[in-house]
């Protein structure tokens, strides 16, 4: 059957991942590999695993075919050799779900950064175990469920989706009448989707490991089904995305960037007109770019926005709970993350606590998701 299937076949990516990491130890010698890979949590497989990418390093140094502004800004900053720990990083990233062990958590916040977003009050919940995907859904992974279904997104079927103008060649801006009033930053392109992110002159061809824009929330739901997952709720995500740190504001801590590191893709600069990309990417950076949290989980906040499976709303119920799902009916779906869009000054939203809302057929450049399951699949 199904479940037995995943099992074998994850046993069978662990005993080659273990069998690897012993050749590759024994040739190399690797220091970083006792300090992670030598602590691992015992019987799990692939929550173990994912600490085998010595999560503290950030890995490939910036593509020059792929960010040309990002390289324009930060060649020198992030350029580096690749080192057994990219190594372990790019492998281990194969073995892609982690064994989120369930527990209690303090979630939301008595100081909200965007009281008017419903961040608090701060609430005690509880979630059973999870497996969760250590990375946002990529376009490789997208391009594969396409494939084998045939599956067409919404942003295709409307026939445009929301582009940052930033991100915009001038041949399509300027075929380009309307805005979103409040946002002036975000255009409607005709042809957008998650094929062609900034238009029908644009591809992904050079960005298989990004993670996939332009999905919907129900586009989100379809590829989580099709693996055998679904999306996670709110509570499984915010409790993932803290790592097992308590009350901190980040997957990491409190400090945005702990000794000059940058431990997320986000906006550095003037938004919406300078983004000095000294983060290494003025747009979304190939997934696992950046240290893994203490669950081994990448990019929770920054890169692209994560839908959840929960209907929006501001008031909480403060009473202890288990497994919250969020409200019964609602016009907007919650989303958790912030993206490479955020920026202090106006989108102070790549906190754990922190939240956002769309409809779900919103679709945008910066808008991704990844998938949970009861399973290891
Ligand atoms: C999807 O199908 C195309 C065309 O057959 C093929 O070139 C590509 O490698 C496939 N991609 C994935 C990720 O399966
Ligand atoms: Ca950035
Ligand atoms: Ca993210």
């Amino acid at each position: 059957n199904a479940s037995a299937t995943a099992a074998g076949l994850c046993f069978e990516k662990m005993l080659l991942c273990f069998a690897l990491l012993i050749i590759f130890t024994c040739v190399n010698r690797v220091p970083c590999l006792q300090s992670s890979c030598g602590a691992e949590r015992e019987g799990v497989a692939p929550q173990g695993a994912a600490t085998c990418g010595c999560g503290q390093l950030k890995r490939a140094a910036v593509d020059p075919q792929q960010d040309g502004a990002a390289v324009r800004y930060s060649r020198g900053a992030r350029e580096r050799p690749l080192t057994s720990q990219h190594f372990w990083i790019v492998f281990c990233s194969w073995l892609q779900m982690v064994l989120i062990a369930g527990g209690g958590f303090l979630m939301g916040t008595n100081n909200p950064g965007i009281p008017a977003d419903g961040e608090g009050p701060q609430r005690l919940v509880h979630v059973d175990s999870f497996y969760m995907d250590i990375q946002e859904v990529t376009n490789r992974q997208f391009q594969s469920f396409v494939n084998a279904s045939g599956y067409v997104t919404e942003a295709e079927k409307f026939g445009d989706s929301f582009v940052f103008e930033g991100s915009l060649s001038e041949t399509v801006k300027n075929q380009i009448t309307q805005a979103v009033a409040a946002a002036p930053w975000w255009l409607p392109v005709k042809g957008a989707n998650w094929k062609h992110p900034e238009g029908p002159d644009s591809v992904i061809t050079n960005r298989q490991d990004h993670p996939v824009l332009h999905v919907s929330w129900m586009d989100a739901v379809a590829y989580c089904s099709w693996a055998n997952k679904r999306l996670p709720t709110e509570a499984e995500w915010e409790y993932a995305c803290r790592g097992g740190l308590k009350d901190r504001l980040y997957p990491w801590g409190n400090k945005l960037n702990p000794n000059g590191q940058h431990y997320a893709n986000l906006w550095q600069g003037e938004f919406p007109n300078y983004n000095s990309g000294e983060d290494g990417y003025v747009k979304t950076s190939p997934v696992m770019s950046f240290p893994a949290n203490g669950f081994g989980l990448y990019d929770m906040v920054g890169n692209v926005w994560e839908w959840t499976s929960d209907w929006w709303a501001v008031h909480h119920n403060t009473d202890q709970q288990r497994n919250p799902k969020g409200p019964p009916s609602g016009a907007d779906k919650v989303k958790k993350g912030g993206s490479y869009m955020c920026h202090k000054s106006y989108c102070y939203r790549y906190r754990c606590a922190a939240r956002s809302q769309n409809t779900p057929d919103s679709s945008a450049s910066n808008l991704g998701f990844r998938c949970v399951s009861q399973e290891p699949q």
